[in-house]
């Protein structure tokens, strides 16, 4: 008989038993089984022991089983210091309740997002995300505070107290016009509005600050200060023109910043300066004319000619942007000016001009139109400036001002019949006898930049000063108001008079009064202090309006009608210059401080034994 085989559990095959041979190795198989079998039970019951135990013992030895030195960071209520004396006595109670109450709050405010619409849901998200890249920033280093650096000497800080009773009479009611304009305006609540930008920003008073405290107006300084302490935020959504934020806001954030020595200012400068740094992520590295605060988006104006930057915006940038690598020890600020001067180096100029318009993309000319007024002026002027600020080292700058003025005599300068000189606009190959109010600064600009000028010719630019000073004088004389139109013709007969409609207007506007001061301070012919109380007389008497100071839109017209703007460069500029025009010279002196276009007075810096950041040498 052959007895069935049989598989033992491994699965080995058992050899087949002949008959009558012993059965042993039949029996050793069973009994092996049998004893896995009983083991195998013995292992699940010892299992079903320890899960049970492990429910049935005390809650804090669970804790202890699992003590992977984490529980602070799961559990942030435990102290694991403390862990040894929690033995189910108030404290573990009151832990208990403690995570009893966190997960409910959990639990509700996951009811809670689940009713939010998605947009809300969305914008939370955006927070969250926000928050968690400033505090990277600042882990980064962004929130460290900036390194040390050796004040520049800051002389004429005073009080500048002109001597002569009158002068100083005339001087009192331009800083009372300040004085009361903060008081008008905190009873109307529109002194922190601003006629830039949004009114986060607060344009009029970062513009206005230097002036108040050049006026010896601390309290009202402290106040703005406070302001822009606990209110001035550059995380907006909001598109701006990096050429007015530059000038108005970092421009008298750093002023404030030299003249009262107050970090804050500073601070803001920079927070300021890196958020207009997207704006030259351009192929040619010159910059878009706006930039987004918050996405760093950049474009141009719609207006600019085939897409155009504009010179007057992307080359007015050079003082601020060189004061901030000074201040910061961040060269990223003076390569950026610095490589526009190198490019426009680089390109040819029609006539030796620069046009008004630059592509960011192809790095071509726009249009061929050049002015000294709107659009192009303030380039002009930060060229001289450059080589001021720089303690008259950066000569290249002053090269090229030197090689812009000449072309600009040459095409654009000219007498009328009537023999006023005046600065037309270059249109395409041909003069246009007009000259802008803006264009008016160019007086000072010759007088400024007479000193130094080459062969010799220091005489000629000063005269040249004179001669614009009087032009733009006469502008202003020959309106009913005894206020500057916004443009003036010389042709067909008139003489530094506005023609169209459109050009009849003024808007509080520095630039000639800015002259005046420049005149005062190279020649002290009385006629500039004079000429510039006739302009404070007619801005007091015909823009003056109950909030504050307006401007009118017909010069010419006895019955003004007002556009409703104060300008913060009323703030910055026009009351300054007045107030510097009765003071004594010694009040910011020009061997000491260069004001950048928007009236800002920013320090010599001293860089014969300085080294800027990124470059061997400022040449
Ligand atoms: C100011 O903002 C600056 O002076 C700028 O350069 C051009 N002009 C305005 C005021 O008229």
């Amino acid at each position: 008989m052959t007895t069935p085989a049989l598989l033992p559990l491994s699965g080995r095959r058992i050899p087949t038993l002949a008959p009558g041979a012993s059965s042993f190795p039949y029996h050793r198989a069973t009994l092996r089984l049998s004893e896995k079998f009983i083991l195998l039970l013995i292992l699940s019951a010892f299992i079903t022991l320890c899960f049970g135990a492990f429910f049935f013992l005390p809650d804090n030895s669970k804790h202890k089983r699992f003590d992977l030195g984490l529980e602070h960071m799961l559990i942030p209520h435990i102290d694991s210091s403390k862990e040894g004396r929690l033995s189910g006595g108030p404290e573990e109670e009151s832990l208990r309740s403690k995570i009893r109450a966190d997960h409910e709050r959990v639990l509700e405010e996951a009811k809670e997002k689940l009713r939010k619409s998605r947009e809300q849901l969305r914008a939370e998200i955006q927070t969250e995300k926000n928050k968690v890249a400033e505090q990277l920033k600042v882990k980064d280093g962004a929130g460290k505070p900036l390194p040390p650096v050796p004040m520049p000497k800051l002389v004429g800080i005073n009080d500048g107290d002109p001597g002569d009773p009158e002068v100083k009479e005339k001087r009192d009611k331009i800083r009372e016009v300040c004085c009361r304009l903060r008081q008008d305006q905190t009873g109307t609540g529109t002194f922190l509005q601003s006629s830039y930008g949004n009114s986060q920003m607060g344009a009029t008073i970062v513009d206005a600050l230097d002036t108040l405290y050049i006026m010896g107006l601390h309290s009202e300084f402290k106040e703005g200060q406070e302001w822009i302490q606990q209110n001035l935020n550059f995380s907006v959504n909001a598109e701006v023109s990096v050429f007015e934020v530059n000038i108005r806001f970092i421009g008298g954030l750093l002023a404030a910043y030299y003249l009262s020595g107050q970090e804050v200012f500073k601070v803001k400068a920079v927070q300021l300066a890196e958020k207009l740094l997207p704006a030259f992520n351009t192929p040619t590295g010159i910059p878009w004319a706006m930039v987004n605060l918050k996405s760093g988006v950049g474009r141009n104006w719609g207006w600019a000619s085939a897409g155009s930057s504009i010179l007057a915006e992307f080359g007015t940038l050079h003082m601020e942007f060189v004061h901030l690598s000074y201040l910061t020890g961040n060269p990223a600020y003076f390569q950026k000016v610095i490589h526009i001067r190198k490019l426009l180096a680089k390109m040819d100029r029609p006539n030796g001009l620069y046009p008004n318009y630059l592509n960011p993309r192809t790095g071509r000319w726009g249009q061929h139109h050049t002015s000294v007024g709107g659009l192009g002026d303030s380039f002009y002027e930060y060229l001289l400036k450059a080589w001021l600020m720089s303690d008259k080292t950066d000569t290249e700058a002053r090269r090229t001002y030197d090689d812009a003025i000449e072309a600009i005599e040459r095409h654009l300068i000219r007498k009328s019949n009537g023999g006023l000189t005046f600065i037309g606009e270059w249109k395409n190959g041909h003069l246009e006898r007009k000259m802008g109010h803006l264009t008016c600064f160019a007086g000072g600009m010759f007088a400024l930049g007479a000193d130094g000028s080459p062969n010799d010719k220091a005489g000629h630019y000063l005269q040249l000063g004179a001669e614009i000073a009087h032009t733009c004088h006469e502008s202003y004389d020959r309106t009913v108001l005894k206020l500057g139109p916004e443009a003036f013709k010389f042709d067909s007969g008139l003489e530094a008079v506005a023609v169209r409609q459109n050009e009849k207007y003024y808007i509080l506007r520095p630039e000639v009064i800015e002259t005046y001061w420049y005149m005062w301070r190279f020649t002290h012919d009385p006629k500039y202090r004079q000429w510039g109380w006739e302009a404070a007389q007619a801005i007091d008497k015909h823009c003056r309006v109950s909030g504050g100071f307006s401007g009118i839109k017909d010069v010419y017209s006895s019955t003004p009608t007002y556009d409703d703007v104060q300008q913060s460069f009323f703030l910055a500029e026009t009351l300054k210059y007045l107030y510097l025009l009765f003071s004594s010279d010694d009040l910011l002196p020009l061997d000491n401080w260069v004001f950048n276009t928007e009236a800002h007075p920013l320090p010599v810096l001293r860089l014969g034994n300085i080294t800027l950041p990124g470059s061997s040498a400022v040449q």
